[in-house]
């Protein structure tokens, strides 16, 4: 009732509200990029234009935080697991460009992985994890699952080690990149422990979250089920996810899914996860803290 007197409430909540409005969307969509960039520099063998680089090597080299912090070390997938697909097929493959030496070049669709085409079985979806993994485990961008179904699926990423956040607080280093074909799609990210259990809060990534990749922009080809490549490109965006996002502080698995709940938007995410060694592994003094 106090308050009440206090002429000076309801000028703190109008001061208060624009600073609530900028962390929401800061924090709300897992980018932690200010600005329409992300600054990730890659080494392109075939083309001194990375431009040129949609059928081959895209390989990453180091990250620019918008804070200046610049990273070289990466973490990739160590195992891929527990694939879910609910589509039809010819709609959900793995793609490594063809003209690609790191990796394993090639149009892979799931439903062709048990040498029956005609449908989605448990083998295809184990193999497929296979050819995921093939594609998650090496610094070559020119690699990621491509969906064109909106459909269900799931899939959970092992990390070769945990991630750690820099800062147990909201912060400008990602410790996952998430990279999209043309940046027009949603994916949702979830956490995981290390029995499997969701831990932290799902983060849907989309949107305004895909940035440009500078200081070049990068391109990845298109092409027919038979593997073939057609006319055109698109361009591949990325964001940063800083664990803070994810509501933990390390992160050895993650659970990558259709999003639910998200009306007409495009959830055929084409995605790739590179996870980023922002953090020193703790020492044993620090373990036991
Ligand atoms: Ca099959
Ligand atoms: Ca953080
Ligand atoms: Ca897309
Ligand atoms: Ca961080």
């Amino acid at each position: 009732m106090s308050d009440l007197s206090n002429p000076w409430i309801p000028l703190k909540s109008l001061i208060v509200v624009p600073v609530l409005v900028a962390a929401q969307s800061a924090g709300g969509g897992g980018g932690c990029n200010s600005g329409s960039t992300i600054e990730i520099s890659v080494d392109t063998p075939c083309c001194s234009d990375p431009a040129s680089a949609k059928h081959a090597d895209i390989l990453l080299e180091y990250v620019t935080w918008s804070d200046g912090t610049v990273i070289d070390e990466f973490v990739f997938a160590s195992d891929i697991y527990d694939v879910e697909y609910e589509g039809p097929v010819n709609k959900f493959r793995v793609i490594t460009g063809p003209d690609s030496e790191t990796g394993s070049p090639g149009v892979f669709g799931i439903e062709d992985c048990d040498g029956n085409d005609s449908s989605v079985s448990s083998d295809d979806r184990t193999i497929f994890a296979q050819h995921m993994l093939d594609a998650f485990n090496h610094r070559n961008l020119n690699a990621y699952v491509d969906l064109r179904a909106n459909a269900h699926y799931a899939y959970t990423i092992e990390f070769e080690e945990p991630l750690r956040d820099n800062s147990p607080f909201e912060d400008e280093v990602g410790e996952l990149l998430v990279f999209e074909v043309a940046g027009n799609s949603m994916v949702q990210l979830q956490a995981l422990d290390e029995l499997g259990n969701a831990v932290g809060s799902a983060i849907t990534v989309g949107g305004n979250d895909w940035k440009r990749v500078s200081p070049e922009r990068i391109y990845v080809g298109r092409y027919s089920n038979n593997g073939s490549p057609r006319c055109g490109s698109f361009e591949y965006k990325a964001t940063g996810v800083d664990l803070t996002d994810l509501g933990v502080n390390t992160l050895s698995s993650i659970r990558v899914s259709r999003p639910t709940n998200v009306g007409c938007s495009d959830v055929r995410a084409d995605t790739r996860l590179v996870g980023v060694k922002t953090s020193v592994v703790p020492t044993a003094a620090m373990v036991f803290d």
